[in-house]
Parts: structure tokens; C-alpha cells; sequence
């Protein structure tokens, strides 16, 4: 398909299922962003998360996002309880102008459904010449280390640093093993996910998808994924007076809706400190990235681009049953 073409399917399906044109908009062009980057678990494969999220009735579908300054360098978009595109879209532009300002600002986006990649946000800023973090928590799937109950969300931390005149360097990751969505496309293809990524319901590890998704997760790196995966619940939820993990799953009662709370994002402009001499230092954060270059090693990030420029130029390729599932939903055979 080319990616007009998904696109204008991302659109239909999220129209025909009830979404306002803005929001659609929105959603869309971060799941043609998704699949145009190599990103299955998070390319169109999520309209069928979102449509059954929709279905739900447990996001708005034509909330309007409202934008506040709670301070100087603060910015809060209170999303209505619709997905997080649109109230992102609505708080970037102040996003930016405070840390332009500021050196430094925050914006926290409250009541928002998130199903989708972090990094759309976090290449937003540095497209604007600002380092960016993003953290979000999800429901709670994944067991703390050393222990096998959900506590965590799949909980994402996103960074980017700008690259004057390249693609920037960014990194966006969940603190679980890796992405739910990653498990559900093993259980739809019916393959086996390696015995470190979760457990069954009786805290065993297995490696059957269908039994992780109904146990527990696993955090990655041990308990350093699992401390990392607490700050995300602590800064993108009561810091921000918003969900926990544990919060969303109780709240969503069972329906399989998208988690429901907050994500909080850091933008910090290197001009701030540097005045004068940015580019003296962001030449030497390039050397730095030269020496993981030069032995081989590759940049975060690396493959999305790479795979952006070949899917820009000859399109992407759907998988048949994820394209026969989507087809489905524009005619309501779903
Ligand atoms: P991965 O474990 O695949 O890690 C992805 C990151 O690591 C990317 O930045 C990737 O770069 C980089 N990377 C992977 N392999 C290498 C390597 N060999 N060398 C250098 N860098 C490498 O991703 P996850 O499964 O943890 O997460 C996937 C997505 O799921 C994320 O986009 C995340 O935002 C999303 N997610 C969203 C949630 C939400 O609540 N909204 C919850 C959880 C996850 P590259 O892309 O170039 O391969
Ligand atoms: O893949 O873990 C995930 C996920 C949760 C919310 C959005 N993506």
C-alpha cells in the first residue's frame, strides 16, 4: 500500500467507527507513522485496538482537548477522555514556545486514552531543535521484579536529541520486556515468545502469548527496568495528578478499553544553557555518536529511518490477514 492509501484507510476506519474528524486525523497519522517506520506492533495493526477501545465507550470521540497554564513553564492539556494525538496537537505549539522561553518547560496531558508509539512526540520537539522525554503508564500488566503480579504498565520512556541536519537521535522503549502489542502479534501469528517475557496466571514462566496476556509481564533488565518502570507510574500519574497503571486497569472494570490517564513530556532547549555555543557542543555529542557509529554499533532510531525512507519511496507491505481484519471494519463485517 502506499501510505496515502493507508492513510485514507486509517481514516475511514476510525470515522466509521465513531471518531470526529479531528481526533481521526489525529490517530491516523500516528499509525501511518507507526507502520511507515517498520513499527508493526504499533503501525495500522492498532486500528483494531482503537476501533475495540472505541467500541467500549470508554473514550470520548469528540472530546475537546482544553489547554491550560498552570505556571510559567507548565503547560496541561486536559484530553476529555479522547486519545492523545489530538491533545498533544493542542499543547505543542505552547510546549515550545515555553522552552524556547524557558530553557526548560513541561507538559502534562491529563485524562487522555493512549495506545500508540511515543516517539511521533518526542520527533515533534526535537524537529524543533528541543532534547525531549516522554513517559507514559498503561494498565497494569507487568510484575515488579521478584515478583509474578501486574503492578507496572507496559510504561514507555521516550528520548530524542536533535541533530542539526540529520535524523535525531531517539529512543523510545517500553520498561516491560517488551510491548504488549509485540505479544498480541505473537498470539495472533500462533508463535511462541521466548520464557523471559512473562508469566501465566500461576506466576510460571511459559512461553504460550495467550497465557502471558493473561499473567503477568516482565520488566526488562531485571530490577532496572523495574525502578524505571515506577518513576513512570510516579512522574506521568500522581505527579501529574493522574492514573497509576493499577488505576486504569480497576477503572477500565474488565471492558479491554485502551489504559485511561496521563503521559508527561520534558522539553529542554539546548540554547538555554549553551547561548551562544550550541553547535560547539552539538558537535561534540556527535562525536560521541561517531564512536557507537564507527565500531559497528547502530543508533537507536537507525532502522525506523531506514525503513521510512524505503516504505516513502515503495510503500509498505500489510500483512494479508491484518489487511483482510481492517477491510472488515470499513464495510462493518468485523
Ligand atoms: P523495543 O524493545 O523494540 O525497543 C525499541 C527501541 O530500541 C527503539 O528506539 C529501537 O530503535 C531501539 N533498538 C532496538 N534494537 C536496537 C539495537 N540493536 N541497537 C540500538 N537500538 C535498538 O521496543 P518495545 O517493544 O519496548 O516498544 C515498542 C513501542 O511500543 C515503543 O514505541 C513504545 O512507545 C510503544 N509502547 C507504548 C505504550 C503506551 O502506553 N502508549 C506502552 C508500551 C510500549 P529502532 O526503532 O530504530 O529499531
Ligand atoms: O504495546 O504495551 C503496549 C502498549 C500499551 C499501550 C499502548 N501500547
Amino acid at each position: 500500500m502506499t501510505l496515502d492509501e493507508v492513510r485514507d484507510l486509517a481514516r475511514r476506519v476510525l470515522a466509521g467507527a465513531g471518531l470526529s474528524a479531528d481526533h481521526a486525523a489525529a490517530v491516523a497519522e500516528t499509525l501511518v507513522a507507526g507502520e511507515r517506520d517498520g513499527c508493526g506492533s504499533h503501525g495500522v495493526y492498532r486500528l483494531l485496538v482503537a476501533t475495540r477501545t472505541i467500541a467500549t465507550g470508554r473514550v470520548s470521540t469528540d472530546a475537546v482537548p482544553v489547554v491550560r497554564e498552570p505556571a510559567q513553564a507548565l503547560v496541561r492539556v486536559d484530553g476529555g477522555g479522547g486519545f492523545a494525538q489530538l491533545a498533544f496537537e493542542r499543547g505543542k505549539p505552547l510546549l515550545i514556545e515555553k522552552a524556547k522561553a524557558f530553557g526548560i518547560a513541561a507538559l502534562a496531558l491529563n485524562n487522555v486514552v493512549h495506545f500508540a508509539a511515543l516517539w511521533p512526540e518526542v520527533e515533534a520537539l526535537t524537529d524543533a531543535g528541543l532534547v525531549a522525554l516522554a513517559f507514559t503508564p498503561s494498565h497494569a500488566w507487568v510484575a515488579p521484579a521478584g515478583g509474578t503480579e501486574p503492578v507496572f504498565g507496559t510504561n514507555p520512556i521516550a528520548f530524542g536529541w536533535p541533530r542539526p541536519g540529520r535524523d535525531p537521535f531517539v529512543f523510545d522503549f517500553a520498561t516491560s520486556a517488551v510491548a504488549r502489542g509485540e505479544i498480541e502479534l505473537h498470539r495472533r501469528a500462533g508463535k511462541p515468545v521466548p520464557d523471559d517475557w512473562g508469566y501465566d496466571a500461576e506466576g510460571r514462566s511459559t512461553t504460550d502469548p495467550a497465557e502471558v496476556l493473561a499473567g503477568a509481564m516482565r520488566t526488562f533488565g531485571g530490577h532496572k527496568g523495574s525502578a524505571l518502570a515506577a518513576m513512570v507510574e510516579l512522574i506521568a500519574g500522581p505527579l501529574i495528578g493522574d492514573r497509576t497503571s493499577r488505576e486504569s486497569i480497576a477503572a477500565d472494570e474488565g471492558a479491554g478499553a485502551s489504559p485511561l490517564g496521563g503521559e508527561l513530556i520534558l522539553a529542554i532547549d539546548p540554547a538555554g544553557f549553551l547561548g551562544a555555543s550550541v553547535a560547539e557542543h552539538l558537535s561534540r555529542a556527535e562525536a560521541m555518536f561517531a564512536a557507537i557509529e564507527g565500531q559497528g554499533a547502530r543508533l537507536p532510531g537507525a532502522r525506523r529511518y531506514a525503513a521510512r525512507r524505503r516504505s516513502l519511496a515503495e510503500g509498505v507491505q500489510v500483512p494479508a490477514a491484518l489487511h483482510a481484519d481492517l477491510m472488515a471494519l470499513t464495510t462493518g463485517d468485523a
